[in-house]
């Protein structure tokens, strides 16, 4: 396998993406001075990623491009829950690439205690060859999602995959606790926004004088 031809189209669209969103977020902050991105990230899937997921599921290499869906992932990070809904609705409505799943993990949470929203997506990217439709995955969480989902990764890789029984009873507990803190912050989420307004126009009068 030609790794860096293979993998070429799928760090084309990661970048187009994040430009896309990142446009999103910056046109929010324009228009509005508050965004419901908090920021955005993105990876192509290592080549040794790739390769162990194909064969924990058993799938041939002429069947990476369908069936592994995220080997280009992009994750837009949010201060709330509702605004995860919001960057939801706004990919929905946009023409530049077609939604094949949506996987609501907020509302039914993983048996890991893992929360997020998924969407797994086919854009088209031009290449020298012409068009080419690419799966994407787009991961929509809050901060407390991403800091819980971060910590259990590495746990994942320390441990083998094999977390020991009594720390992920600890990591359950830990993402009822990152959950109850987007549910506090969700009932003071207008008091938070009015504060980073006005810190903006501040920081914004100041570069002006
Ligand atoms: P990495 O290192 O992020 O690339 P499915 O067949 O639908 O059940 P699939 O195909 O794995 O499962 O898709 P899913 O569930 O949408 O998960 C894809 C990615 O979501 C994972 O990629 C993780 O990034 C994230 N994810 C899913 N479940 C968990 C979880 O329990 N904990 C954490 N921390 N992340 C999760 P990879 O390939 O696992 O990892």
């Amino acid at each position: 396998m030609n790794w860096e031809a293979f993998l070429a189209p799928y760090v084309q669209v990661v970048e187009e993406l994040k430009v896309k969103l990142k446009g999103m977020r910056a046109q929010y902050e324009f228009e509005s001075n508050q965004s419901p991105i908090e920021f955005v990230t993105g990876r192509v899937k290592p080549v040794a990623s790739i390769l162990e997921k194909a064969k924990q599921r058993d799938i041939p290499a002429e069947k990476f491009e369908e069936e592994l869906q995220d080997i280009a992932g992009v994750r837009v990070v949010c201060q709330f829950v509702d605004d995860i809904y919001t960057i939801v609705d706004m990919l929905r409505s946009r023409n530049d690439f077609t939604i094949i799943e949506e996987k609501d993990y907020i509302q039914h949470k993983k048996e890991s205690g893992y929360r997020s929203y998924h969407m797994i997506i086919r854009y088209p990217v031009a290449t020298i060859h012409g068009e080419k439709h690419v799966i994407a995955e787009i991961q929509i969480r809050t901060l407390a999602m991403n800091f819980w989902a971060t910590n259990e990764h590495s746990l994942n890789y320390k441990y083998d995959w094999q977390i020991p029984v009594d720390v992920k009873a600890r990591l359950k507990r830990a993402a009822e606790a990152a959950f109850r803190l987007d549910e506090e912050m969700a009932k003071i989420k207008d008091e938070v926004q009015e504060a980073q307004r006005i810190f903006h126009q501040n920081k914004s009068n100041r570069k002006q004088l």
